[in-house]
Formats: C-alpha cells, structure tokens, sequence
C-alpha cells in the first residue's frame, strides 16, 4: 500500500530518503523543522509500531472467524451512513453484516444504522481514545468483542469523517473503499492524495445533485487518475439509489 502522508510513511519505498535517527521500514518522516524533531519520530514510530502489531492481530481474528471487512473513509457528510443504510436494507437477507461506527462523539450514526438486523458496535473515540479524528487499529480491537464475528460475513468499517488522518491506519480490513461526494469540488484527490491513493474503490456519491452543480466528472475522473490509476469508481446516489446496486455486488465480491 502507498502510504505517504502526514507522517510521511513509505512503506513500498516511494517517497524521499530521509536519513533521519530512527528511520527504518516504518519510515515516519522528516520532522526537521521542529526543534523537538527527533522526539517526534520517537513516538511517531511507537504509535505506528503498536499500531501495526494491533492492525496484524486484528487481521488474524477476521480470518480466523471467516469475516472479510471493508474499511469505509470520507470526508465528513460524504454520505457514509446514509449508502449504508441503503446498504443494510438491500443486502440485509443476503449477508450476515456487522458494523463498526466510529464517531468522536455521539451516538447519532450508529442509531441510524440500527434497525436492520446488522451487528452494530460504536466507538467514540472521545470517550477513552483522546478524541481522535480517525480509527487506528487498537480502536477497533476495542470493539471486536461487541461482534459476533463467528456469525458474520462481512464487517463494515465506517471511519471517521476525515479526509486525511483515517487513511494513515492500518486497523487490519481486508479492503478500502471511500465515499467523495460530488459537491467536494473535482481537485480533491490532487489535495487529499493519500486518502485517494489508498483506496481500492471510489464511490462517487450524490450524483443525483449534478444538475445543479458545476462539478466536472471529467476532470475529477483525470485528476483521480494521477494519483490512484488502478482504483475502481462507482457513480452512486444514496439517495435516489442509483448505483448502489453495484455498490452492493462490489461488497459481495469482498465478502
Ligand atoms: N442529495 C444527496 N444527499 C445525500 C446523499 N448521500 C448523503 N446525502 C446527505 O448528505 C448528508 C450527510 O450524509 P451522511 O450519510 O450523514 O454522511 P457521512 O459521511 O456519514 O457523515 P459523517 O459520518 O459525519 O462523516 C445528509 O444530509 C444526507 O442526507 C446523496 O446521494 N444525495
Ligand atoms: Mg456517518
């Protein structure tokens, strides 16, 4: 996975060559510019060590109880919820689905997702994890046990809305999908690299607001391009319900 963001991870080895006190595989940047540097990529590189360690223990327990899981990441208001909503209520009958809900705060998510039939288990990481604007990999252990995951299929991840930190964890998913809503504005993936980079799907969502909109889907669709070209893209509207069929069959495939 190509990672290199605010940290300054590269771990396929792209990226530049800082030498650095403490550079290793686990790579975490050049903090040169701050007069306490060398401190900060002490710990940068303990908190993505133990995070690393977790997101690999995370990983052998999916596997282990046969639950493939999708880590879903926006930006706030995207539209995560509301396509898995959708979601729920098509694939509901089809597959057994937990949900993991990060949020900093509230509940108001995870009340939505209720109701379905699916396994809900909240994680706020205001309460215990300092108030984080991501999920890492010891957050979501926190959660497992909330999960019957002997009994599902698959695990939906919805992240915290961010555009930046959440695409930085590994928190041991199996795959990584993000929802851009077309009201983002088309230069998104050329500002937001990292996030775009490390997805394997994009949904595009909200196309039903096209028409009144000056977005240019061409111009999205290039400048996604170069900085992701293999990721798949998914035209979607949570709320008409376009596209959320191929949404659902992509999740199938996953599962
Ligand atoms: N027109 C339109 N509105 C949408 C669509 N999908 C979501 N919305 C609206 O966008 C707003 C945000 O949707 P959410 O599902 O809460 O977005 P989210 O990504 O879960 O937001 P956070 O969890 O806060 O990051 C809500 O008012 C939704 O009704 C869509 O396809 N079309
Ligand atoms: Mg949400």
């Amino acid at each position: 996975m190509r990672l290199m963001g605010r940290f300054h991870r590269h771990d396929d080895g792209t990226g530049h060559d800082h030498a650095h006190p403490g550079a290793h595989a686990h790579d975490v940047g050049d903090h040169s510019g701050y007069a306490t540097g060398g401190e900060r990529l002490e710990v940068l590189e303990r908190i993505f060590d133990e995070n690393d360690r977790t997101a690999a223990a995370n990983r052998a327990e999916f596997a282990a109880a046969g639950v493939r899981v999708v880590n879903l990441m926006s930006a706030p208001g995207a539209g995560k919820t509301m396509l898995l909503r959708e979601t729920l209520a098509r694939l509901g009958g089809q597959l057994r689905i937990g949900i993991i809900e990060g949020d900093i705060e509230t509940s108001l998510d995870a009340d939505r997702l209720a109701g379905f039939g699916a396994a809900v288990a909240l994680i706020n990481t205001g309460d215990g994890f300092g108030g984080e604007c991501h999920l890492d990999a010891p957050m979501v252990r926190s959660a497992l046990p909330r999960l019957p995951l002997a009994e599902l299929d698959l695990v939906v991840i919805e992240n915290v809305g961010n555009l930046v930190c959440p695409a930085e964890f590994d928190v041991g998913e199996d795959a990584r999908a993000m929802v851009y809503a077309v009201t983002e504005g088309e230069e998104k993936p050329l500002k937001y690299p990292v996030m775009f980079r490390s997805c394997g799907l994009i949904v595009v969502n909200k196309v039903d607001l096209l028409p009144y909109l000056d977005f240019d889907m061409n111009g999205f669709l290039r400048n996604l391009r170069t900085v992701n070209p293999e990721a798949e893209v998914l035209p979607v509207s949570a709320r008409t319900g376009e596209g959320v069929t191929a949404w659902c069959d992509w999740l199938r495939q996953t599962a």
